[in-house]
């Protein structure tokens, strides 16, 4: 097989077993399935185990603080829309840390692949529950006999009530469910939510591959329609709660221009492409004197 040109070529330091391991080859063929080429490509980080994913791609990459990945990601977009940016981070990153920034890139439907990768643990920290942890867990920082005693954040049923314009799932069980969606994802024109439920060998032992091959079922084969807004939220409050979790295209919508195509300075012509002026040295001269004296 013909090596794919995204690959890092370095070996992931993730245990062995780790779903990072199937997000990290689905994206990689996605994108090359894409037609894209590794320059037009930036994956913008959030700190924990699910971060290090660009450091293993031959892509442009930066690590954002912890919870930070998407406001750097929009000055990216917005300095270059032609640039395909994707955010990669956990779910303690983007649903917890980055909690505020999630709602605003919503809102704004920025054009973003943002890809949680969702463990339902604080797994870079060593195992601390997080925003999706279920009830009842036991985790270091959730002892037993409560375990969580807090339930556990539906981004799905959140983004869509914001009018996410694409809100999909997938699971790291399954290689080419997760190419398929990533590649639906890399299509959208907005913000699209990518929330793959993530195996952690380690930390979060009971949620195996097996347990997702039997509790997920595809949404596509029970031919839900990704236009019906009412029956994607539907479809969202069932997991968490319920016993099977849904994966696949929950809601997609293509009529609504992204952000970066609203504004105009930038529709007409990138930041990137727009010369830089330099002000005359009196303009600066004046600005200390007001500000500084
Ligand atoms: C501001 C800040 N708070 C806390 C930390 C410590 N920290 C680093 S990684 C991490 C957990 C990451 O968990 P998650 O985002 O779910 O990613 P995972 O490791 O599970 O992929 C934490 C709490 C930090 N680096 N910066
Ligand atoms: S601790 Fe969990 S998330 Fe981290 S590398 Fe190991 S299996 Fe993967």
């Amino acid at each position: 097989m013909a090596e794919n040109p995204f690959d890092g070529g370095s070996r992931p330091t993730w245990c062995r077993g780790c779903g990072n391991f199937g997000i990290l080859n689905a994206l990689q063929r996605a994108l090359n399935d894409a037609g894209l080429e590794p320059h037009e490509v930036i994956m913008i980080t959030g700190i924990g185990q699910s971060g290090k994913t660009n450091d293993y791609m031959k892509i442009t990459g930066l690590h954002g603080l912890h919870g930070r990945p998407l406001p750097v990601a929009t000055g990216f977009k917005l300095a270059n829309p032609k640039m395909k940016v994707i955010v990669g981070h956990g779910d303690g990153d983007g649903y917890g840390e980055g909690g505020n920034h999630f709602l605003h890139s919503v809102r704004r439907n920025i054009g973003i692949i943002d890809m949680v990768h969702n463990n339902q643990v604080y797994a870079l920290t060593r195992g601390q529950f997080s925003p999706t942890t279920l009830e009842g867990v036991a985790t270091p920082t959730s002892p037993p006999p409560s375990g969580v005693v807090e339930r556990p954040l539906n981004a799905l049923s959140l983004a869509l009530s914001q009018a996410c314009t694409f809100v999909a799932r997938t699971a790291t069980h399954d290689l080419r469910h997760m190419q398929k969606i990533m590649g639906e994802a890399l299509k959208h024109r907005g913000y699209a939510l990518l929330e793959v439920m993530q195996v952690c060998v380690t930390f979060n032992r009971r949620m195996d591959f097996d347990f997702y091959r039997e509790h997920t079922y595809d949404l596509q084969e029970e031919g839900h329609d990704t236009g019906d807004h009412e029956a994607a939220l539907a479809k969202a409050f069932e997991y968490p709660g319920g016993e099977r979790i849904p994966i696949g295209i929950f809601y997609q919508d293509e009529s609504v221009p992204a952000y970066e195509e609203r504004v105009e300075v930038i529709r007409e012509q990138s930041l990137v492409e727009q010369p830089i002026r330099a002000r005359p040295q009196e303009d600066y001269r004046q600005l200390v004197e007001e500000f500084m004296v």
